[in-house]
């Protein structure tokens, strides 16, 4: 007889499009075992990730957080002693009020990411900084260049609904290597295949797991997306597969777009992105000849300093061809435009003054170091509190943010799960509850659905959520808001009844909501979100729709029709390889880099290298190359690998610093210059120099 596990509904909070809808058992020990995906969810259809399978693993490592601690050696020494919880919340409270007297209160700055994305826990943090004025925090380094080059055409974060990939006959995944960081994208290309006979299309820059899978594999050049584009759209146009009438209902500039693109034919795409010419000729056949094509646009063409071109060019696509008309055919880049939910009590949204300086979090190198320009000529920052995020390591330029937070004048306090990089160099470290140890509620990019991710075990030791730790600092603090003073269930209770979608008791209940809109809205038929409702082929960049505090980027530069647009760190004789920062299948950014399991799978840091390229340099698997630009040097071990053009190098990360030779990790070599026009950061997008070295002592 088999023993009876309790099995508890969850919701995977990890920054991946996917959120899945989850089953975790729950043993009568209080220790989570084993997780699944909901079998019952529609988009999760009982599928997840390796790594959140096996979550009992992060959730009960012995190196987790369990108490608060003090730094009791010098910054980054590692060296910590326990605190109590009142000790270390006055200690932080005491060093916000000196900072703010000392140069007012935007000398303070709250920061935070996507380590959870629940939204209580994730987003709550703003309340603070709203209430006591504090700098306010420019989100920036995710999503920036692919939401502005989606939204600039489509005008709404909406699209084709990703179940209905299933339902298609040419799959096109752009891209996103969806088999390692967002699975469930497989799950319906591959019912569409199975199904209907339908073909995938793949875009990428090396051979992943996921062209693996390609019918049509597309093997381009880093940041020469926008060149694809075009030529497909011109072999449209050409061939008569350009869907006139659409056209001159849904989209503007049309007869533009035509003449722009006369002399964008697969030659000139083949120079630009080294495709054949016949290949961009059979997939752009491809693409005109099925109406039922779906664009499966993912993050990784973004990252570039051209991205928000690309994106929108991609984007451009479906609406030539027409395929936004036809069930299982059109774009989907992200479902973030459908939730609406009110987050006034989550975020303080009624204390928040748009005069309050926002900075950006994808220069905190440059806001640390006291750049003028940076710090929008205000302040320094003097003090930061960070939740769910490990910029010692995922943010770019990473020798600016060491130094930054090398100062000894900057204090510290970062609430986490383990002792990351980033906690490493903290004046206060505090100890972070888990998913299963908190109650939140999600939204999902990647599928239609809202998720409740209830409280199922007592956390570990001393383990404080965000809330709790927000609310208790607003305390000390004096900072005033109804949302201090309500329990986590309270808030998401009273956030999905002012937004319309029912209870807690309702959602705890039916365990997701979906709320995908109905096809015609879903497909732009009853217009595009912008106020002509049509979807716009030329894009006035420097005036788009887009909350930022300015435009970034040589903006002014920016193509108005679909274009290669050539601002890419392209190669040089001095730095004659291109380098993409791709993301490992067993991390999720710099989480799970802790987890044995994922750790061993991964192996050390490495650089995956054309095998003529390595012959060249006279590399073997395994031989240390040192991969350098002007913003620094990473040591990596090489692993020749045929799925490359020659030229182009790929690092699979994010792994910790401490794990790179001499501790510098990969985000030494990219850039914190912000991707036009709406900032963020180009981490595909490296030009670098490699050259042999012997293995480091
Ligand atoms: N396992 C795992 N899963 C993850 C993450 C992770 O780190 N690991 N990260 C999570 C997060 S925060 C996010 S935002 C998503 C992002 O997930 P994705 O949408 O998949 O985006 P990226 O991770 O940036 O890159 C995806 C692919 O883009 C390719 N690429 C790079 N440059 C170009 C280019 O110029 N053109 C084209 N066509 N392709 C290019 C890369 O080689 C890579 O295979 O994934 C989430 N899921
Ligand atoms: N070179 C390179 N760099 C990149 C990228 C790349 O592709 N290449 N991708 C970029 C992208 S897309 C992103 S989104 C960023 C992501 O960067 P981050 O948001 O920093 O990455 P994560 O590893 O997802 O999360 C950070 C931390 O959140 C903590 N955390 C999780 N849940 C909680 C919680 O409930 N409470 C608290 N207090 N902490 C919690 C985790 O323990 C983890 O250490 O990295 C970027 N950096
Ligand atoms: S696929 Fe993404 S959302 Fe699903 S369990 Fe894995 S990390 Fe979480
Ligand atoms: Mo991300």
């Amino acid at each position: 007889m088999t023993k009876h596990v309790p099995i508890r509904a969850s919701a995977c909070p990890h920054d991946c499009p996917s959120t899945c809808a989850l089953e975790v058992e729950v043993g009568a020990d209080g220790r989570i075992g084993r997780v699944r995906g909901a079998a019952d969810n529609s988009y999760t259809a009982g599928v997840i990730c390796a790594k959140v399978a096996r979550y009992a693993e992060r959730a009960h490592h012995p190196d987790r957080l369990t108490q608060p601690l003090v730094r009791t050696g010098p910054k980054g020494s590692g060296q910590f002693a326990p605190i109590s919880w009142d000790d270390a919340l006055d200690r932080i409270a005491a060093a916000f009020d000196a900072a703010a007297r000392r140069h007012g209160p935007e000398s303070v700055w709250p920061y935070f990411y996507a380590g959870t994305m629940g939204l209580l826990m994730r987003d709550g943090i703003n309340r603070l900084t709203h209430a006591k004025r504090y700098s306010r925090f420019f989100s920036s380094i995710c999503v920036n260049p692919a939401w502005s080059g989606y939204l600039a055409g489509t005008g709404r974060l909406t699209g084709a609904d990703p179940r209905e990939m299933a339902a298609s006959d040419l799959v096109v995944i752009w891209g996103t290597n969806a088999v390692s960081t967002q699975v469930n994208v497989m799950t319906h290309a591959i019912r569409a295949r199975k199904e209907r006979g339908a073909k995938i299309a793949v875009v990428d820059v090396y051979r992943t797991p996921t062209m693996e899978q390609a019918d049509i594999p597309l093997l381009l050049r880093p940041g020469t997306d926008g060149a694809l584009a075009c030529a497909v759209m011109h072999v449209l146009f050409r061939d008569g597969h350009a869907d006139r009438a659409y056209l001159a209902r849904y989209a503007n500039d049309a007869e533009a777009l035509e003449a722009h693109l006369r002399d964008r034919d697969p030659i000139w795409a083949s120079a630009i992105t080294g495709l054949g010419v016949d290949e961009i000729e059979a997939f752009a056949a491809h693409v005109g000849t099925t109406p039922r094509s779906y664009f499966r646009i993912g993050y990784g063409l973004s990252r570039s300093r051209n991205g928000a071109v690309n994106m929108h060019a991609v984007a451009s696509i479906p609406v030539v061809s027409g395929a936004w008309q036809h069930e299982g055919g059109g774009a989907f880049h992200s479902t973030s435009g459908l939730y609406r939910l009110r987050k006034t009590l989550i975020e303080g949204l009624d204390l928040r003054d748009p005069t309050v300086r926002e900075l950006d979090q994808s220069r905190i190198g440059a806001i640390l170091c006291g750049d003028a320009e940076a710090l929008w000529g205000g302040p320094p920052v003097d003090a930061l509190l960070i939740q769910n995020t490990n910029p010692l390591s995922v943010a770019p330029d990473q020798s600016a943010v060491k130094r930054g937070f090398a100062r000894e004048d900057l204090f510290v306090a970062v609430h986490e799960h383990f002792l990351t990089e980033t906690a490493r160099q903290a004046d206060i470290v505090l100890p972070a509850t888990m998913f299963t140890e908190h109650d939140d509620l999600y939204q999902a990019g990647g599928h239609p659905h809202l998720l409740l991710g209830p409280k199922l075990v007592e956390p570990p030791g001393e383990c404080r959520s965000n809330h709790e730790v927000v609310c208790a600092l607003a305390a000390r603090l004096g900072a005033e808001h109804p949302g201090f003073h309500l329990s986590a269930r309270a808030i998401i209770d009273r956030t999905l009844a002012e937004s319309g979608r029912g209870s807690l008791a309702e959602l705890e209940e039916a365990r997701f909501l979906d709320v995908a809109p109905d096809f015609a809205t879903a497909h732009f038929l009853t217009g595009f979100g912008h106020k002509d409702k049509r979807f716009r082929l030329k894009v006035d960049w420097p005036n788009i729709a887009y909350p930022a505090p300015a435009k970034f980027g040589p903006v002014d530069d920016m193509p108005s029709l679909p274009d290669h647009w050539a601002v890419i760190e392209a190669a040089t004789e001095e730095h004659p390889f291109r380098l993409v920062t791709a993301p490992a299948r067993n991390f999720l950014n710099s989480t799970f880099t802790e987890t044995p399991t994922s750790a061993q799978r991964e192996g050390p840091p490495s650089l995956l290298i054309h095998p003529d390229d390595a012959a060249a340099l006279g590399l073997a698997a395994g031989d240390w190359v040192a991969v350098e630009n002007p913003r620094g040097r990473v040591l990596l071990q090489a692993r020749p690998f045929e799925g490359l053009r020659r030229g182009v190098v790929v690092s699979e990360q994010i792994k910790p610093n401490r794990a790179h030779a001499g501790g510098c990790g990969i985000n030494t070599l990219t850039g914190a210059d912000p991707v036009a026009p709406v900032g963020g950061a180009a981490f595909h997008d490296n030009r670098v120099r490699l050259t042999k070295v012997s293995a480091p002592v």
